[in-house]
């Protein structure tokens, strides 16, 4: 069986981060590895949460997997709490890497033009290191502005993404995958191949709704399908798809939760997209 390991947090109510990369790493058939980074009382977006670093345990974990000869197919990474956090899991990748696995790099920091609210203008320098090593990196366009150096836009054309792509991929990241890439009247997922120098974009209906956690949903699920053995575009595909089913169905029913959205009800959606 593959195997993954995620290393985020924990949001104890929230739907991001490691409640949801779980669920759905498993609903695509492969096994998920965690190492929880913090746990919070809920994601950031909620006042007075709580947050318990476990920073401390990154790398004991590390070594132990290393010592029982413990070996992932791929490392996907996401929300970490803070720079020293970085730190640690380059140092872990650095470790634990061999040739054949794949780096897999969320750098979750920023939507809508702004850091989260537990990260200071240095932040997104040390996550622009752990991108530079990443096979996939999987930014929002305000994410790939705080690494690049690149002044966030609201509105934008085709040139000024695909500038923001290739200079983050200069960076060392050999694929950018570059979520909401909205230009030219479309919606959708933009694919940067810096080797192969080629785009690809996957348009999708856009639904005027924004909910928290649904970028942690397209990574898991883009990462458990590439992982499963699906190609790049398969997965971007499969991934888009399903984050936007959970979109949808979340903003049809009347009383969900405002946090998160209700990615439980469409796994089964998923799996018909994984089988088909
Ligand atoms: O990727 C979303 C996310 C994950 N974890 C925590 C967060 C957020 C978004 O706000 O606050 C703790």
């Amino acid at each position: 069986m593959k195997r993954i390991v995620t290393i985020q947090d924990i949001s104890c109510v929230g739907k991001c981060s490691l409640t949801v990369a779980l669920p759905i790493i498993s609903a695509t058939g492969v096994e998920a590895a965690i190492i929880p980074t913090a746990v919070l009382s809920t994601h950031t977006m909620f006042k007075n949460f709580t947050c318990k670093d476990l920073d401390d345990q990154i790398l004991p974990i590390a070594e132990h997997w290393k010592n029982e000869g413990i070996t992932f197919d791929a490392f996907y990474t996401g929300y970490l709490a803070s720079a020293q956090q970085i730190a640690k899991v380059i140092k872990l990748i650095d470790d634990l890497k061999t040739d054949g696995n794949l780096v897999i790099i969320d750098p979750a920091m920023a939507d809508n033009g702004k850091l989260y609210p537990a990260f200071d203008e240095e932040f997104p320098k040390e996550m622009a290191k752990l991108c530079a090593k990443a096979d996939i990196v999987l930014p929002n366009i305000t994410e790939a502005c705080y690494l690049t150096g690149t002044p966030y836009r609201e509105e934008y054309v085709e040139n000024f993404v695909k500038e923001v792509v290739e200079k983050l991929a200069a960076q060392g990241a050999k694929k950018v995958v570059l979520t909401g890439a909205r230009f030219n009247g479309k919606y959708g997922v933009l694919l940067y191949d810096s080797e192969a120098k080629n785009y690809f974009y996957y348009n999708q209906e856009h639904i005027d709704a924004a909910y928290h956690g649904t970028g942690d949903i397209f990574s898991s699920a883009f990462t458990g399908s590439l992982v499963r053995g699906k190609s790049i575009e398969d997965s971007i595909r499969i991934a888009a798809e399903y984050t936007a089913h959970c979109i949808k169905i979340t903003k049809e029913t009347p009383g969900s939760s405002w946090y998160g959205v209700d990615f439980e009800r469409a796994i089964p959606y998923l799996i018909d997209l994984l089988e088909g």
